[in-house]
């Protein structure tokens, strides 16, 4: 239960912060969804920001519920879309898994968050 009311939290706190510091790359949106829960362990781990990314200075983690990294270490942006972050996973039992986000984005400012998704 506390987990779901701080993933709330976190993600009102974002959107609060994307209204008014519009011009700084917050998360938009993610597949898996935000709190999301998904019946399969997903390929990639996709993320939505609101500006283009600095590829060099911006992280993309998924941690499982003992906070060790899980992902393949690979965080790359899409070639084509410089505000889609992507990271790839390999095949992870049920569990609820944490990603963590520092970007950089190309007015060089910083922001960072995370949020959790479930695996069925
Ligand atoms: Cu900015």
């Amino acid at each position: 239960m506390k987990k779901i009311i701080l993933t709330s939290l976190t993600v009102s706190l974002m959107l609060a912060l994307q209204s008014s510091a519009w011009a700084h790359a917050f998360l938009d949106h993610a597949e898996p969804k935000v709190g999301g829960t998904v019946g399969h362990s997903p390929a990639e781990i996709k993320v939505w920001f609101t500006q283009n990314l600095e590829p060099a200075f911006s992280k993309l983690e998924v941690q499982d519920a003992q906070g060790k990294e899980v992902d393949k270490k690979n965080a790359r942006l899409d070639g084509k879309d410089k505000s889609l972050f992507l990271v790839s996973l390999p095949e992870l039992p049920a569990g609820t898994y944490t990603v963590i986000w520092h970007a950089v984005s190309v007015d060089t400012h910083k922001t960072q968050g995370h949020f959790q998704f479930t695996i069925k």
